[in-house]
């Protein structure tokens, strides 16, 4: 099997799966969390290399006040229960987006996870938080231009990416069915195969992620033999 070596997902459908059982919304989110745990150990069986998962988006600032502190509460809950075996499984945190405006108690909880998991060897997990596609590549020029640069290349823009350094984005899964881009990384999925499900993100979980990664290397052997 061909296996994406940069995986991005949009795990939408938290809040209709809640309420597809009569919970609140932020019991959806609580069960996405739980989710992120499994499918990043699955990714990284799978030979990944790179899982990018799009956990805040510059938008969701627009959400009632209770549901974004909720959310900012979830990254310590997810580090509290998984750090230990992200460490056994060697696997690096990292983030992309703009960690200013998050407040000052998650961005600690983040920043200490990347430094504990800062030489680890297994699958990098990248959470964009704070992040939005049109941000990234205006930040990008920004950084170019403060180098000195006055006519900006694709390479330029490429090199300050948030993403620079990492694989190109091979397989790029949205659930949840809705079929956007929502802002995720535009610049990056250029090439990238996307795949899109019905699936809620808490009900994705590992068997479906080894059919979409099927369902990619099948689309490689197809268009490997043209190119
Ligand atoms: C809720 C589904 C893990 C999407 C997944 C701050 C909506 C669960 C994290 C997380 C969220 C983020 C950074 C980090 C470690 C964990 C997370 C948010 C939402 C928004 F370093 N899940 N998760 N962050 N949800």
């Amino acid at each position: 099997m061909n296996i994406p070596q940069h995986i991005a997902i949009i795990m939408d459908g938290n809040g209709r799966w809640a309420k597809q059982q009569g919970k609140p919304r932020n019991y959806g989110h609580l069960a996405g969390t739980e989710n992120v745990r499994n499918i990043a150990i699955k990714a990284d069986e799978l030979g990944v290399k790179v899982l990018t998962l799009y956990a805040f988006s510059t938008e969701n600032w627009k959400r009632p006040d209770d549901e974004v502190g909720y959310l900012m509460s979830l990254p310590a809950v997810f580090f509290r229960k998984f750090m230990k075996e992200l460490m056994e499984k060697g696997v690096r945190i990292a983030t992309i987006g703009n960690l200013d405006a998050v407040p000052e108690a998650t961005r600690k909880v983040i920043e200490d996870a990347k430094r504990q998991t800062a030489e680890n060897k297994g699958l990098t997990l990248v959470f964009a938080m704070n992040y939005g596609g049109r941000a990234d590549i205006v930040q990008a020029a920004n950084k170019a231009i403060a180098q000195g640069k006055t006519v900006l290349t694709e390479q330029d823009i490429e090199e300050n990416l948030y993403t620079a350094g990492y694989p190109q984005i091979d397989l790029m899964i949205r659930t949840s069915l809705d079929y956007r881009l929502s802002n995720f990384l535009l610049w990056q999925l250029s090439y990238a195969e996307l795949y899109f499900t019905d699936c809620y993100w808490p009900d994705f979980n590992e068997d479906r992620l080894t059919e979409a990664v099927e369902w990619f290397s099948n689309r490689e052997r197809r268009f490997g033999g043209l190119k």
